[in-house]
Parts: C-alpha cells; sequence; structure tokens
C-alpha cells in the first residue's frame, strides 16, 4: 500500500512551519524536495569518499568513481537504456538540450530543413532550436494546440514530413501539465528519418519512462526534480547517434591523446564530460533513482493520478477559476495550471504564501504558451509523491478565501 504518510517522513523539510501553519509544497515543477536518503548520501560522500574521479591510482579516488560511474548505471537502468555510457552527466534539462543543439544539431541541420517542436515547449527546449534555425538557414515549426490545450493530432501529419530533420518536444509540460503521445510521434519521426529528442524534465521523475519504449534518440532530465541535488542532470544519448557526435566542451577528462597541436577524444561517454565533473550530486541523484525506485514509479504515476483526480473534482466547484490542460488523467500530469479574472496570479502566490502554500505564479518559462492560452501568466500548483489530498484541501480552502477577498473584499 502507498503510505504517504511515512514517504513524508523522509523529507525533513516537509515538517517546516511559515507563519505558524504547516508547509504546503505544490512547486515540485520548479523544483522537488529532497528525502534523507539523498542528504545523506551527499554527507556520506563528501565524509568518507571525497577525492576526483578516473584519474587517481588512490583508494579514494577508485572508490569515489565507483560511486559516480555506479550511480550512472543507476540512471541508465532507471531509464532503460542499453548500457551507461549512453548517460552524459549535464548540470540540468537545459544544459542537455544545449548539448545536442551544438553538436549533434551543428552537424546534422542545414539550410531547407525543418525542426519541429510543439506549442507548449519551455524556453529550454524551443530558444536552443530558434538558434540553430538561426544560424542553420532551418526552418522552426511549431505544431497547433488543440482547443483543450493538449497537442492537436489531426493535423500531425503536415507538421513531421520529409524535410523534419528533428523532432524535440516536451513530454509533460510544465505549464498547463498535458502530457504528449511521444511514442506515437516519435514512429512518425523515424518514418521520415528524422532524430527525436524528448523532453523529459517533467516526466522522468514522476511516471515510468522507457526510452527503448519511446525510441528516442536523445532524453534531457534534471535531478533537482527527481529528489536529486541541483547541479546536475542527464543526457540520454543512443548508442549509434552518440558514437557520431564531436565533443561539446573540451579540455582535459574528454581526451584520450594530445599533442601541442591536436588531441584525440576519450570514450563515451566521457568525451562529452570536460573536467572535473560534479561528482558528490551525481552519486546524490544515484541515491534519489534508488529512492524512487524503492516506492515504484507506476505507483508514484498512480497516487499523482488519484490527487489530480480529487483536485481536479475540487477545481470544477470554483467557477470563477479556469483550468488549463486536458482533463482525462492519461493526458495530463500532476500540475494544476489556472487562471481567474479576479486577482492576478502574483497577488494569489501570495495570498497562498501566507496560508504557507508554495505555488509558482508567472509564464513558468513557457512564455510562448501563456500567449496562446491567452494569458500573460498563471498560477500554477504542482504535486509530487509526498502530497496528500488534504494539502489540495488547504490550496482549495485558501484559493477560495482568495477569490473572495480580491473579488468582493469580505474574508
Ligand atoms: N523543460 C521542462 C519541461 C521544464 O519544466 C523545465 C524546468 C526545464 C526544461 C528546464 O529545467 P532546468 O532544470 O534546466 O532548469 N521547469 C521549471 C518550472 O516549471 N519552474 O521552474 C523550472
Amino acid at each position: 500500500m502507498y503510505d504517504v504518510k511515512k514517504i513524508r517522513e523522509d523529507f525533513p523539510i516537509l515538517s517546516r512551519e511559515l507563519y505558524g501553519k504547516p508547509l504546503v509544497y505544490l512547486d515540485n515543477a520548479a523544483t522537488s524536495q529532497k528525502p534523507r536518503q539523498v542528504i545523506d548520501a551527499l554527507t556520506d560522500y563528501y565524509t568518507n569518499y571525497n577525492a576526483n574521479v578516473h584519474r587517481g591510482v588512490h583508494t579514494l579516488s577508485q572508490e569515489a568513481t565507483d560511486l559516480y560511474e555506479g550511480a550512472r548505471t543507476k540512471v541508465a537502468r532507471f531509464i532503460n537504456a542499453d548500457e551507461p555510457e549512453e548517460i552524459v552527466w549535464t548540470r540540468n534539462t537545459t544544459e542537455s538540450i544545449n548539448l545536442v543543439a551544438h553538436t549533434w544539431a551543428k552537424a546534422n541541420i542545414q539550410a531547407g530543413d525543418e525542426i519541429v517542436v510543439t506549442p507548449m515547449e519551455h524556453h529550454s527546449n524551443l530558444v536552443p532550436w530558434q538558434q540553430v534555425a538561426r544560424e542553420s538557414g532551418a526552418k522552426l515549426r511549431i505544431m497547433p494546440l488543440a482547443e483543450d490545450a493538449g497537442l492537436d493530432m489531426s493535423q500531425i501529419d503536415q507538421y513531421i514530413t520529409s524535410r523534419t530533420k528533428l523532432l524535440a518536444m516536451v513530454h509533460v509540460s510544465n505549464g498547463i501539465g498535458a502530457v504528449n503521445p511521444v511514442k506515437e510521434l516519435a514512429a512518425k519521426a523515424r518514418k521520415v528519418g528524422a532524430a527525436v529528442l524528448v523532453d523529459g524534465a517533467q516526466s522522468v521523475p514522476h511516471m515510468p519512462v522507457d526510452v527503448k519504449d519511446i525510441d528516442c534518440d536523445f532524453m534531457a532530465f534534471s535531478g533537482h526534480k527527481m529528489l536529486g541535488p541541483t547541479g546536475i542532470g542527464a543526457l540520454y544519448v543512443k548508442r549509434e547517434t552518440l558514437e557520431e557526435m564531436d565533443p561539446f566542451l573540451t579540455g582535459g577528462e574528454m581526451v584520450l591523446e594530445v599533442w601541442y597541436d591536436r588531441a584525440s577524444w576519450n570514450d563515451l561517454p566521457m568525451r562529452f564530460e570536460a573536467g572535473t565533473p560534479n561528482i558528490a550530486d551525481a552519486v546524490g541523484l544515484g541515491a534519489a533513482v534508488d529512492y524512487l525506485e524503492g516506492i515504484g514509479m507506476e505507483n508514484i504515476r498512480q497516487h499523482e493520478v488519484q490527487l489530480t483526480e480529487y483536485a481536479l473534482d475540487a477545481f470544477k466547484e470554483i467557477e470563477a477559476v479556469d483550468l488549463f490542460g486536458p482533463l482525462e488523467s492519461e493526458r495530463r500530469g500532476g500540475i494544476l495550471s489556472f487562471h481567474t479574472d479576479i486577482v492576478h496570479p502574483h497577488d494569489l502566490g501570495t495570498f497562498l504564501d501566507r496560508d504557507a502554500i508554495a505555488i509558482r505564479t508567472g509564464h513558468h518559462c513557457t512564455m510562448p504558451l501563456m500567449r496562446s492560452l491567452g494569458v500573460v501568466a498563471s498560477a500554477r500548483a504542482s504535486l509530487y509523491l509526498y502530497n496528500t489530498e488534504e494539502e489540495i484541501d488547504c490550496l482549495v480552502d485558501s484559493l477560495k478565501r482568495a477569490l473572495r477577498y480580491f473579488g468582493d473584499g469580505t474574508r
């Protein structure tokens, strides 16, 4: 049985109080909280193993290397990659996508080619492609939104065509929570010979994700959104694609042999990891993966689906609020993004904060999407494995009071 009370006990920060009230943390799409197991893994690493990796014959360096490479193996298994060498460590999703834009895309995208993205991309999976298009002369094409703010699949074949060189798509939208049919879209891209990149920043932490099943070339995600530390992220690259790619950053670690006038490249994936890496945080991410696997990704997804359905029912009762994104649970992640004419999202966020409820307000780094929805900003509550129905009740209660307060001044 899913024991949310027991899970909460693993997260020290969840026992904090703000303004005399228990913290209700609903900003998980921005970053997740960390369980004791991850915090302890970081302390243990620095207390007992700290050394540089891949270079020492001394025991500490070998132990640090084993922990660091062990974390890579865990992350590879977590998304069902064939081998750990297909995981390149980065700082976050943003850096992972930029790595592809600066290496694979530079070598493979030319004038006349098309890069296709969804209308709900985070700026991290939009701006790099704008730059690639500008520099190469390729065209950036934006798929259309459906009425319910999901992806409009009816016109897909006009977007994914023989000119498509890359399909870059978000799996779960951080702006509105829509889950995109990435497997179906990847199959269409494959048929026309295009490469496929999936932004898994909001899917890998929340549901079982299988890169082989999706059949993508690239999957980008961030450790800090999946119970891991900040400053560590990953890029999955299919082996055959990775082997063709030129390095991104150059210097130490990524070379095999160096002469005054040239150098040869190290094995995969070190070829893409110049300089001393973020060893401790990679180890911390490994501990986060252990924790998530201990609970089970299917169980986490089910918990979030149930909570989301509970929240959707409660939101239906609030007339003054428009909730964005598809309503069916299989097409939605645990992200509740909403708008009301009664109060600006920032004022609402401040009001909720006084009730110790943390939500995010703004454009969520999806400005074009917000514009398409006819708003400049939304209020967003985003859920994770430790959230409860009682916390949704707090959110709804505080929201109703805010609407009364900003609406007619009563409390
Ligand atoms: N892609 C998606 C879908 C995201 O939600 C985010 C971060 C990123 C990329 C970038 O991740 P980073 O770790 O490189 O920053 N999303 C959010 C958010 O919704 N609120 O704060 C960060």
